[in-house]
């Protein structure tokens, strides 16, 4: 595969075999011997750029934004975690979308559904809330809320106080498939027809119904992981045994119907490092998108190291290999496509050494 044949010829021989496609291409045909190497490269060529969204240039714009429109008028007032390599492509990394959503005291993002799946961090809430399947749900920051692909969904904001979040949509993968459906709600409010809770006391404590599966199809039927129990159960973990060499203390978020993760499109868990603590050197085919919830750090991802605090939010582009450095006691969330990329047989990592 080191020497390509196509090297090695004449100017005669070039210019007839270029006649050839010029005379086949009319006909919607181009040779393969041309592309194959850029078609099955030996390994992947990361795209997209490390990057980090300091919080507060991030907020700033969004209050900027809040004082230009509503969230009405906007549907969702969301400002774009544009990765500086797809530019205008509304992606984060190569396969998922990020945004920042702001929801002000007494608005609402109107109720609607798509074929989408989407999570949301929260970053700074005193009570906003989001419905999903006719319950409603407080977010406090740390808290990490799916919306299930098909399920109606409203934000509200019923304090005195904004309601700021990430969104992550497996948008650019539903776009590979022309996969995108989606629909209004007649009324702006989904009516509630469960109380707040009866998710998490019917799916949250390792113990499930006798009956019945999630109404929410292949995504977990719990539909807010509240900061207060990941972070114990991090706590706990890390006075229980020493951290992983490459992931610290980390937990992921499961579908407590089967194990599997929250959201068939889109992986998410919690990263625990200890102050003190730098990471070995790993990397995977799923590039990341984390939001820090406490703590300072270093990331280190290929030439590029990026400083983060409370509530940045970053990338680590996929097969790059990447450090992490603690300088506090660091909780973070990552999500990543590769939930997609194992059912699909292609996700690989590699760890290396301190
Ligand atoms: C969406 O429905 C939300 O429901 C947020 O909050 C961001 C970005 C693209 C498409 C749909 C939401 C979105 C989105």
């Amino acid at each position: 595969m080191d020497t390509h044949p196509q090297n090695a010829v004449d100017a005669e021989t070039r210019a007839r075999r270029q006649a050839f496609y010029d005379r086949i291409g009319p006909h919607a045909m181009a040779p393969l011997w041309e592309v194959l190497r850029g078609l099955v490269p030996p390994e992947p060529r990361p795209v997209a750029k490390a990057h980090v969204w300091r919080w507060d240039l991030v907020r700033d714009c969004l209050m900027e934004a809040g004082r230009l429109l509503t969230a009405e008028e906007a549907e969702r007032r969301v400002l774009v975690l544009e990765n500086p390599a797809y530019r205008g492509q509304s992606r984060a990394t190569s396969t998922l979308y990020a945004g920042v959503q702001l929801v002000l005291p007494g608005e609402v993002a109107p109720a609607h559904r798509h074929t989408q799946s989407a999570l949301r961090f929260v970053l700074e809430s005193s009570g906003g809330y989001t419905a999903v399947g006719g319950e409603r749900t407080t977010m406090r920051p740390g808290d990490f809320v799916t919306t299930p692909a098909w399920s109606f969904h409203d934000h509200g904001n019923d304090t005195d106080g904004p309601a700021l979040w990430m969104d992550v949509l497996d948008l650019p993968i539903v776009s590979f498939f022309e996969g995108g459906f989606a629909q209004h709600h007649n009324d702006a409010r989904q009516s509630i027809t469960r109380p707040e809770g009866d998710a998490l006391a019917r799916y949250g404590s390792g113990l499930l119904p006798l009956e019945g599966g999630s109404p929410y199809g292949k995504s977990s039927p719990v539909f807010n992981y509240p900061y207060e129990r990941s972070r114990e159960a991090l706590g706990r973990l890390s006075r229980s045994g020493d951290p992983d060499a490459h992931w610290g203390y980390t937990l992921r978020y499961a579908n407590p119907l089967d194990g599997g993760w929250a959201l068939p499109t889109i992986a998410s868990w919690m990263t625990h490092l200890p102050a003190g603590l730098s990471t070995a050197p790993a990397r995977s085919t799923d590039g990341l998108i984390c939001a820090v919830v406490e703590g300072r750090g270093t990331v280190s991802a290929g030439e590029q190291k990026l400083s983060f605090g409370p509530r940045d939010i970053f990338v680590v582009p996929n097969w790059t290999w990447r450090t992490f450095r603690a300088e506090e006691d660091c909780f973070m969330f990552f999500c990543s496509d590769r939930v997609v990329q194992e059912k699909l047989g292609l996700w690989r990592d590699e760890r290396g050494r301190a």
